[in-house]
C-alpha cells in the first residue's frame, strides 16, 4: 500500500457518510489514507435524525492540513463537506498554496439543521472559491441543479447539459449523478471531459437514498486516481464500487440505509 490520498471533509458519527466512509473506501482500494475534519454532523435521534452540526475551527483545520501534508508527499486529495464560508476560506487557501495532481470535489452543498441563509452563503463561496481549484467534481442531482442554474433535470439530455454548464464554471471533469431522482430503471451518470459526454449507467437498487453512496463514490475516484488512473477509469471502478456498496448496505435503527465501501 504505498500509494497516498488525502481527504478534507466532515465527520458523521454514524459511520455511513463523511469522512468515514471515504477513509474505508481508501482502504478497501488499497491506498493508504490521511484525512483533516471540516465539521461535526450528529444526526439526532430525538428529531427525525436531522443534521447537528458544528464546524471546527478554521486555525484548527489549517494545523490538520499542514500536519498532514508535511508528513505525506501527496498529489491527490478528496473535498468532501465543508460547511461554512469561513472553512471554505481556509481549505480554499491551503489547496491553491500547493500543486495538486488532482482534487476531487464533491460538492456538499446543503446540510440539515444549517440556516437556509448560512447554505446560500455557503454555496456561493464554494462555487467562487473552490469549484475553480477542482479537476473532478461529482455533483448528484440536486447540486446540478443548483450548480448549473436549470430548474429541473428529468432526463439523460438534461443532466448532459447540466454537466456542460457546471464545466463552464471551471473544473475539467465533471460526473452528473442521477441517482434515484432520475427517473428510470437505471442509476444514470454523465461523465463529461471538456469535449466528450460519456453516460454511464447500471441498474438502480431500489428507489430509496443510501446514506454515504456520494461520498463512496468521490472517495473512490480519489483513490483510484492516486494508484495512476485515468480520470474516465477511476468514475467507472467507482461507480461499480458504489454499486457492490449499495448492494450490500447496512440496514440501520435511522429511516435510511448505509452504504458498504466494498471494492468491486
Ligand atoms: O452524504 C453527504 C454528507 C457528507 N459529509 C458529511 C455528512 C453527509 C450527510 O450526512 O454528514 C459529514
Amino acid at each position: 500500500m504505498t500509494d497516498r490520498a488525502y481527504v478534507i471533509a466532515g465527520s458523521e458519527a454514524t459511520g455511513g457518510a463523511g469522512i468515514q466512509a471515504d477513509l474505508k473506501a481508501f482502504q478497501e482500494l488499497g491506498v493508504y489514507g490521511m484525512g483533516t475534519i471540516t465539521c461535526i454532523v450528529s444526526f439526532d435521534p430525538n428529531n427525525d435524525w436531522g443534521h447537528r452540526f458544528v464546524p471546527i475551527d478554521p486555525g484548527v483545520i489549517a494545523d490538520q492540513i499542514e500536519a498532514a501534508t508535511s508528513c505525506h508527499d501527496v498529489d491527490v486529495v478528496k473535498i468532501g463537506m465543508l460547511g461554512t464560508p469561513d472553512t471554505i476560506d481556509v481549505v480554499a487557501g491551503a489547496l491553491a498554496a500547493r500543486r495538486w495532481r488532482h482534487v476531487v470535489l464533491d460538492p456538499v452543498l446543503i446540510c440539515k439543521g444549517q440556516e437556509p441563509g448560512a447554505a446560500l452563503d455557503t454555496d456561493k463561496a464554494l462555487t467562487e472559491k473552490v469549484l475553480p481549484l477542482a479537476t473532478v467534481i461529482t455533483p448528484n442531482h440536486f447540486e446540478s441543479r443548483t450548480l448549473s442554474g436549470m430548474e429541473s433535470i428529468d432526463t439523460v439530455e438534461d443532466l448532459v447539459e447540466a454537466a456542460r454548464r457546471i464545466h463552464a464554471l471551471g473544473p475539467r471533469h465533471v460526473v452528473a449523478k442521477g441517482g434515484v431522482e432520475l427517473p428510470g430503471p437505471d442509476a444514470v451518470d454523465v461523465y463529461f471531459d471538456g469535449e466528450e459526454a460519456t453516460v454511464l449507467r447500471s441498474p438502480k437498487i431500489g428507489e430509496e437514498r443510501v446514506s454515504g453512496a456520494g461520498c463512496t463514490f468521490a472517495a473512490a475516484i480519489t483513490a483510484e486516481l492516486a494508484k495512476g488512473s485515468g480520470v474516465d477509469e477511476a468514475v467507472a471502478r467507482a461507480k461499480e464500487m458504489v454499486h457492490a456498496g449499495i448492494s450490500a448496505r447496512l440496514v440501520t435503527r435511522a429511516p435510511f440505509a448505509s452504504v458498504v465501501p466494498l471494492a468491486p
